[in-house]
């Protein structure tokens, strides 16, 4: 094999700037001259790829399997190689679930990783392309370290490459490219271990034994291998309990989102007249999951409030939980939980990058957002399947439906009505008018009614790391009533095209009344309000959400 270290000259391409999730574009960019290898050399800059004596380091590679991700990563490879790597660990086809990458980067003790993926973005020729770098401990890059990577990017003159043929990375086993080790690995068995010591499998086949039904949707995307092995053949589900279960490039021209909009097929089957007992879908790299009980769907931020209720049930916590992290935008009530436990609760921006200091200061062991992640600190990223097999535990012990579960747990905590209204390809001028509008109304809101509600505070939130004491801006909008409802309003940071504009809506009920009310319903004056408040129509010319969570 021929492999000559080149240099190749470049010059700086706008707009690399990481978003909530890295740095995601439309594929052909990505694929645009120098594109993804200049974003690569500024991710070696940064980070290194020998240690301080010269010593190369070992990352992992891996991505969703969406298109270009086969190429990409033997060009990453490449760079790894000619920037001094002494090792790089990939999964096998060049693919990893994203939770599965963090989880091989903790297990192997490497400097880190490279996942490629655009996460619940469409995939293809046209589509979205994405990469990111996670840290040792397993979790997405903090600000600081994208910032500079951006940084790198706008000031980068050249980057190195090995001039070499691609690796096989369809063998699992060691290969070599130049002097650097590629060690090809199955990309589920790790993982599906990892699941094996938190959850109890026994009862879990007992389960699936005494007749309980169950369907995983896919979604052309990631999971389907890890869900084939873990659901079927270690659990004893039915064989085709796990539909589109083949991963695609094109995701099979499925949005890989796990919502109701995007997720109608598992939707209409859990809402029909045979349903099995759960449903749950995931996202395009594995880290999202929408679960579904009979007839009834689960808010992400009624899940995470259920899973931390009742996570002692299964063996990896049963020693009970640290604390719980919540981003802002997400319900509060999970909150609940945590204080009726007695234990810590914290609010942080939205993205997984901010839940990885509480976790590895072991102050909480459970996280979520409100777009369908949950997590804990078993890896460092939101985890689809974990959640899927935690809500499985907790089914096989208490021997209820979601939908008596999702019940007692409102009758006990009271319910926080919530909805995500998501407005998208708004133009991008219009999107940063209408948000500096609002933000400019905020100090003169507090005092005043509106819909019959009380505003009490309204900001802008900023977020201080506890433990390293990074400051976080311009988080989103929040504007808090009376009555303990709330608006919260932010742009997406994981958009391709113009600006997504992100409506959060949360209304508390005590209960024992009102608790099985429709949420858009219970929401209404809160919709209203949120859309008089920002003054959506006069600037977007929009008041109809694409997608409602
Ligand atoms: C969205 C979600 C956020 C999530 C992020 C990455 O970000 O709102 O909660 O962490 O996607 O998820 P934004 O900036 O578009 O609102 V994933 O599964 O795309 O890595
Ligand atoms: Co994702």
């Amino acid at each position: 094999m021929i492999t000559t270290p080149a240099t190749v000259a470049t010059q700086p391409i706008a707009g690399q700037k990481p978003g909530t999730s890295g740095l995601r574009k439309k594929t052909p960019v990505f694929m645009g001259r120098h594109y993804l290898e200049n974003f690569t050399q500024a991710i070696f800059d940064v980070v290194g790829a020998r240690d301080q004596n010269g010593v190369g380091k070992t990352f992992v590679l891996g991505g969703d399997g969406r298109y270009f991700n086969d190429r990409a990563a033997q060009v990453i490879l490449r760079m790894a190689a000619a920037n001094g790597a002494a090792r790089v660990i990939v999964g096998q086809g060049a693919v990893l679930s994203t939770p599965a990458a963090s989880h091989l980067i903790r297990l192997n003790k490497t400097d880190g990783g490279i996942i490629m993926s655009a996460s619940h973005n469409p995939g293809g020729p046209t589509e979205d392309f994405g990469v990111k770098f996670n840290m040792p401990n397993g979790g997405p890059a903090p600000e600081g370290v994208t910032e500079a990577m951006y940084q790198r990017t706008t000031e980068i003159t050249e980057y190195k490459i090995l001039e070499a043929q691609d690796v096989d990375l369809n063998t699992v086993g060691r290969h070599y490219l130049g002097g650097m080790i590629v060690d090809v690995v199955d990309p589920v068995a790790d993982y599906a271990d990892l699941m094996e010591t938190l959850f109890d499998f026994p009862a879990l086949r007992a389960l699936f034994k005494g007749g309980f039904r169950m369907r995983m949707d896919s979604m052309c995307a990631v999971t389907g291998p890890y869900a084939v092995e873990i659901l079927e053949c270690r659990l004893g589900a039915t064989p085709g309990t796990v539909t589109h279960a083949t991963p695609l490039p094109d995701f099979g021209g499925m949005h890989p989102d796990p919502n109701p909009t995007w997720a109608h097929e598992l939707m209409a089957e859990m809402m029909g007249a045979d349903a099995p007992d759960f449903g749950a879908a995931s996202d395009g790299d594995g880290d999202r999951n929408m679960v579904v009980g009979r007839g009834i769907y689960v808010s992400p931020s009624d899940s995470l409030a259920v899973l931390a209720a009742n996570a002692h049930l299964a063996p990896g916590y049963a020693h009970g939980l640290a604390g719980v992290a919540r981003s802002m935008p997400t319900s509060a009530a999970a909150d609940r939980v945590a204080d009726a436990l007695g234990i810590a609760k914290f609010e942080t921006p939205t993205g997984w990058k901010f839940f990885g200091n509480l976790l590895d200061a072991g102050k909480v062991t459970l996280c979520g957002e409100e777009s369908f992640g949950t997590g804990s600190d078993h890896v460092r990223e939101k985890d689809g399947l974990w959640a899927v097999l935690l809500w499985l535990n907790i089914l096989a012990v208490r021997k209820q439906s979601v939908a008596d579960i999702l019940r007692d747990h409102w009758l006990t905590y009271g319910r926080n009505y919530y909805s995500r209204h998501d407005f998208e390809a708004i133009a991008t001028d219009k999107a940063d008018a209408m948000m500096a509008a609002l933000r400019a109304s905020l100090p003169g809101l507090p005092g005043q009614g509106i819909e019959g509600m009380a505003i009490t505070a309204a900001d802008d939130f900023a977020y201080t790391d506890p433990i390293d004491g990074s400051v976080s801006t311009r988080q989103g909008v929040r504007i808090l009533f009376e009555d303990g409802s709330r608006i919260v309003m932010r742009l997406s940071g994981t958009g391709t095209e113009g600006a997504t504009l992100r409506v959060y809506l949360e209304r508390y009920t005590p209960g024992p009344d009102g608790l099985d009310h429709d949420p858009q319903a219970a929401l209404a004056p809160v919709i209203r309000a949120a859309q008089t408040l920002a003054r959506l129509a006069e600037f977007t010319g929009r008041s109809t959400p694409d997608v409602v969570t």
